[in-house]
């Protein structure tokens, strides 16, 4: 981290939505993502369905850390274990997890990173992270490669949402009263970034799951 993003301080968006925008610079954003491609190689991204339906996800995804979350006919759930190769998940690259250190206010360290991409079509309706069994972690949320529309409401699906830009290094925290807040992402901004070589957006969403000791 330079002297420069040390001194900058989030938007405050709403109570407990912090958005430190920039928070990576391009160079780490770079390295971030040769390590996700190692990440990719062992544990390749796969097509998640939904619940029941069995309806296939626009967003591709794979994991790293402890615990991945996954989505299937069964149910969303986290494991240990990706639900293709039946390998266990890489471990969370070190540079995000010192992130998490020092924007997550949470004394315990991630236990999952779920890896997130979208092609120019893909998109994500509004949702809550609500399958892990604590709260008090907050959820943070890397943003590399194309912008996207992001949306975010609050915690009823009724209450009234709002949407603005992530772009690529910006750094989005959900915590306390915004913890459970709806969000999601209406559309990719394609072209907007050259980080990735192919364009695409990816999201990394790192996530406490159980309870910390
Ligand atoms: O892609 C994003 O910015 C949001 C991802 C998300 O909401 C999730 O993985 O639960």
């Amino acid at each position: 981290m330079s002297a420069d993003q040390e001194m900058r301080s989030p938007l405050e968006i709403s109570e407990g939505v912090r958005l430190f925008r920039d928070r990576l610079e391009r160079a780490e954003q770079s390295a971030l993502v040769a390590e996700l491609r190692e990440v990719a190689r062992r544990a390749p991204f796969y097509t998640p369905a939904m619940p029941r339906s069995g309806r296939p996800f626009s967003v591709r995804m794979t994991n790293c850390g402890p615990l991945g979350w996954v989505s299937d006919r069964a149910g969303y759930r986290y494991q240990p274990t990706h639900p293709e190769t039946g390998w266990p998940w890489p471990a969370i690259p070190p540079r995000l997890l010192d992130l998490w250190d020092e924007v997550s206010g949470y004394p315990h360290p991630p236990e999952a990173c779920l890896v997130n991409f979208y092609d120019a079509e893909a998109k994500m309706g509004l949702h809550q992270d609500r399958d892990e069994a604590d709260f008090a972690a907050p959820l943070v949320s890397i943003s590399l490669g194309d912008s996207c529309r992001f949306r975010l409401g609050g915690v009823e699906r009724t209450d009234r949402t709002r949407s603005f830009v992530l772009a690529s290094g910006d750094v989005l925290v959900l915590a306390g009263p915004a913890r459970l807040a709806f969000h999601g992402v209406d559309r990719i901004l394609s072209g907007t970034s050259t980080l990735l070589a192919g364009g695409g957006r990816i999201n990394l969403t790192l996530r406490r799951v159980t309870k910390a000791g």
